[in-house]
């Protein structure tokens, strides 16, 4: 997943590059930037000094030294005001220019946090939001693997009534079963062939008819997926970018008509080509996995379905708020 999310601390994350929420002088400070000039040692600080200060929006690099990482591109976000001074212009700025001198240095991975929501008072979520907006339009055309690090639940503020919503949702049709996760192979190869004879208890067999079983056994996962892309009116590189799947792995998927990809995959594929609930369990059908009642993960990817919200962004809010994995954005 070229984009993920992950809970860590930033001084620890091995990527090619951390940056760094500092201030105008770039000569240290609280929060991450005091975090991150402590591990890297005073060496960071001596080549700080050399950079004669960055100006809001701007970015500058220099190297990890003691940190896992081999650079440190420092940014400098802005003081939150309220909202009407420009913030997120400046805040998408950082992120911005700061993916830009990772690209210039030919990096492969990079890791944020959220810049300017501790010291700076910028809103979390608002901040998760820009965070995520600017780095997903990035990923768009440019090809790296880039984490946002959050280091607290608190950038993640699912609304009440979405939440109670969601939470009705689950209510209303989990079944209390062996969870789909520990269901080993053999369990989903079982279900793959329940579906496909259209065993009454799986309510959308039965209302697929013969014809349509036995035309959908001819196509694999890949084909279909291959398929769906073509109707959809999508390029190959529009429909990978959107599920947040690497090339590599999609030209894997392209030329393996027989490619076994994991469930997470499928259901980003689903959520990029924006598919029904039809469509998507049907895709989910070829690769021999199904939608479960006993797994809150399916039930929210459900509802969002049922709901035609395809915002990964707002997925990913829900999912986290009630404790599952998150898609890889
Ligand atoms: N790893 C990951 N995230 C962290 C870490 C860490 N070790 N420490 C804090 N955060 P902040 P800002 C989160 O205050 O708001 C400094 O004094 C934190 O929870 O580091 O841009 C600079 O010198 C928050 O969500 O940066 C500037 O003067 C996010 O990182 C000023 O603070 C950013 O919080 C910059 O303030």
């Amino acid at each position: 997943m070229p984009f993920q999310i992950i809970r860590n601390d930033i001084t620890k994350v091995q990527t090619d590059a951390i940056v760094n929420p500092a201030n105008s002088t770039l000569l240290g400070g609280g929060g991450a930037d005091g975090a991150i000039h402590r591990v890297a040692g005073p060496e960071l600080l001596e080549e700080c000094r050399t950079l004669g200060g960055c100006k809001t929006g701007q970015a500058k690099i220099t190297k990890g030294y003691q940190l896992p990482a081999e650079y440190v591109i420092h940014t400098v976000g802005p003081v939150w005001h309220g909202g009407k001074s420009n913030e997120e212009k400046l805040l998408s700025d950082c992120y911005r220019h700061s993916l830009a001198l990772a690209k210039e240095y030919q990096l492969e991975s990079i890791a944020f946090p959220l810049i300017s929501s501790g010291v700076y008072g910028y809103p979390k979520d608002k901040a998760f939001k820009v965070a995520v907006s600017v780095i997903s339009d990035f990923l768009l055309q440019n090809e790296m693997q880039v984490y946002l690090v959050v280091f607290d639940n608190a950038a993640f503020t699912l609304s009440e009534k979405l939440f109670s919503s969601i939470k009705q949702y689950i209510d209303d049709k989990y079944v209390e079963e062996q969870p789909v996760d520990r269901r080993n192979r053999y369990d989903e190869v079982r279900l793959f062939k329940e579906a496909s004879l259209g065993e009454p208890e799986d309510e959308y067999v039965s209302k697929r008819n013969l014809t349509d079983v036995v035309n959908g056994m001819e196509a694999t996962f890949s084909q279909m997926l291959l398929r769906l892309i073509d109707e959809k009116g999508m390029s190959d590189a529009e429909a990978y970018k959107k599920a947040n799947i690497d090339r590599k792995l999609f030209s894997k998927i392209r030329n393996d008509v027989h490619y076994q990809p994991s469930k997470s995959t499928v259901i980003s594929f689903a959520m990029a080509l924006k598919l029904n609930l039809d469509e998507t369990r049907d895709l989910l059908l070829r690769a021999g996995f199904a939608l479960s009642r006993s797994s809150k993960f399916d039930i929210i990817i459900e509802y969002f379905i049922e709901k035609e919200n395809y915002n990964i962004l707002e997925i990913n809010e829900a999912l986290f708020a009630f404790d599952q994995k998150l898609l890889g954005v």
